[in-house]
């Protein structure tokens, strides 16, 4: 599998490729200008005539460069900004809001046909080459979402919602990462992003609809024991709390706490026992399960596909 990519200077969507093509502009003009006044500058003392008053280095450098050039970028980019995808959302077949959390983010899809809701954590999957609707908001504090390779950033504000419509040019995956600071654990708040042809994408959005399988082992039994699904929730098994991330498919993603850990068994018995010694003020508690149990629960939620 290719690497996520998270860089505005690789664009794999229409706005990120304007924004891309905007920074370079801006960049580029910045340069032209910074060395033609170095230029008059160096100049001006050449010549032996470097006052203050030196009319070459005000009159050239400080108004004729600047201003024609800094009025036609202002143009330029106000013109480009237009061009962007206008938020939309009925035009978009799929809709999904992302709720920003201290700190993971919360992705719910509404299936416009059966009505039916699927709850997921730090991942947000889309179809290449559609445009997607995402209502963004917050339930703690000011988050912003930005996913550099493929649309601008947006601000999550609790009480608002914000609408950003996207496209992903073809499948591949993408990173994104919590852009206003929120807290402790700001830094570990990624978001991995994974377009996928549009019939995969359908079959992954139908299954991840559907309740949890495997709904009677022992884990199962210590995950409700352990209480916890005071925050966690597992369609099928508990309708928990909305504290905690949804865990019904916990093991269709690659990482844990909003990338903090690779998922695999270690570092999900790890996170039971301790989430604080990989992601410090996470808001979940230790636990103290005797190991059998701690297993046995690892090993439950690992079925969780
Ligand atoms: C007080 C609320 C609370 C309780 C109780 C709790 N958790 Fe959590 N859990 C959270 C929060 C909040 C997060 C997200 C932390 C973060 O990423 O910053 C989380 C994250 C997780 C994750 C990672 C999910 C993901 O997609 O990244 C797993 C797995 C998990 N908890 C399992 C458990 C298990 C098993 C128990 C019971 C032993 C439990 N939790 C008890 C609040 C709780
Ligand atoms: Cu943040």
């Amino acid at each position: 599998m290719t690497p996520a990519l998270q860089s505005v200077l690789s664009p794999a969507g229409p706005d990120a490729a304007l924004l891309a093509q905007l920074s370079w502009l801006l960049f580029g003009a910045g340069a032209v200008i910074f060395v033609l006044v170095a230029g008059l500058a160096i100049a001006s003392i050449w010549r032996r005539r470097w006052r203050p008053s030196s009319r070459l280095l005000v009159i050239g450098g400080g108004i004729i460069l600047p201003l024609p050039l800094l009025a036609a970028l202002m143009v330029w980019s106000g013109w480009q900004g237009s061009r962007l995808t206008w938020p939309f959302s009925g035009a978009a077949r799929i809709q999904v809001s992302v709720t920003g959390h201290m700190w993971w983010w919360e992705v719910r899809y509404r299936n416009t046909r059966t009505g039916r809701e699927a709850v997921l954590a730090n991942e947000l999957r889309l179809p290449a080459g559609e445009r997607v609707y995402l209502a963004l908001g917050a339930s703690d504090v000011l988050h912003a979402f930005w996913l550099p390779t493929l649309a601008g950033k947006v601000d999550m504000v609790p009480g608002r919602l914000h609408g950003l419509t996207l496209r992903a040019d073809a499948p591949g995956r993408h990173r994104g990462q919590c852009a206003e600071y929120c807290g402790t654990q700001h830094a570990t708040m990624a978001l991995d992003v994974v377009a996928l042809p549009a019939a995969e994408f359908d079959a992954w959005l139908e299954h991840q609809a559907q309740p949890a399988l495997n709904a009677s082992l022992r884990g199962r039994d210590v995950f409700l024991a352990a209480r916890c699904n005071a925050c966690h929730t597992v369609r099928g098994v508990a309708e928990g709390g909305r504290q905690g991330p949804d865990l019904t498919h916990l093991a269709s993603r690659s990482h844990l706490g909003a990338g903090a850990l690779p998922l695999n068994r270690a570092a999900l018995l790890g996170w039971i026992a301790n989430p604080q010694a990989a992601k410090p003020g996470a808001r979940m508690p230790a636990s103290s399960l005797p190991p059998e149990d701690l297993q046995a629960l690892a090993g439950w939620l690992e079925t969780l596909q």
